[in-house]
C-alpha cells in the first residue's frame, strides 16, 4: 500500500538538472537487489535485503558539473546525503564512479520487501562493514565540486 504522504528527495548542488524525486520516480531507473550484513556499534549485526537504482545512475542523470571526458575533473566532487532526522554522511564521486572505486551503492526503495514511499529512500553501501552510512529517510543529496584542500606553495 502506498502511504498518503510521500517522502520527497531533493537533488541539489553542481547539477545541470536539479530535481525532486519520490520513491515512485526512483522506480523509473534500472532496479538492483542486494542482501547485506552490517555491524552497528549499539545493536550488533543487522541483515537486510534492499532494492533500488544505483546512486551513480540517479546522480549521472541529473548532470553533475564536471567534464565527463576528463576523468581527473571528477575527483573534486563530493556527495552529501542528509536524512529527515539530520543524520548525514559523505561519499566521494570517485567512490561510486565505474572508472574509479565503482562501489555498487544503491538508493534503496524497498527494505526486506517493504516499499519506502513514506519513509523515503535509504542509502545502501554493500562495501561498508559498519551500518552508519546506511542513511535511512534520505531527504537531500547535494553534489559539490568546490572542495579543495589548502596547500602551502
Ligand atoms: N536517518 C538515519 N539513518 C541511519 C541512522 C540514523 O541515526 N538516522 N543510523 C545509522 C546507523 S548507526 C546504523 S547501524 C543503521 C541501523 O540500521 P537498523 O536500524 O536497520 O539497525 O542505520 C544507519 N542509518
Ligand atoms: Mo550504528
Amino acid at each position: 500500500m502506498v502511504p498518503v504522504t510521500l517522502a520527497e528527495l531533493d537533488l541539489t548542488g553542481d547539477l545541470a538538472r536539479p530535481s525532486r524525486l519520490t520513491v515512485r520516480d526512483l522506480l523509473g531507473w534500472p532496479q538492483h537487489g542486494v542482501g547485506v550484513a552490517f555491524d552497528c556499534a549499539t545493536s550488533g549485526v543487522q541483515h537486510h535485503r534492499f532494492t533500488g537504482p544505483r546512486l551513480y545512475d540517479v546522480l549521472s542523470a541529473a548532470g553533475p558539473g564536471f567534464d565527463p571526458a576528463r576523468r581527473k575533473d571528477r575527483l573534486r566532487f563530493l556527495i552529501a546525503v542528509t536524512a529527515a532526522d539530520g543524520h548525514h554522511a559523505l561519499l566521494s564521486w570517485a567512490e561510486i564512479d565505474p572508472d574509479f572505486a565503482d562501489a555498487p551503492v544503491l538508493l534503496a526503495v524497498t527494505i526486506d520487501g517493504t516499499r519506502l514511499d513514506g519513509a523515503g529512500p535509504q542509502l545502501v553501501l554493500p562495501q561498508d562493514r559498519c551500518g552508519a552510512r546506511y542513511v535511512s529517510g534520505v531527504r537531500a543529496i547535494r553534489v559539490d565540486g568546490g572542495y579543495r584542500a589548502r596547500a602551502r606553495v
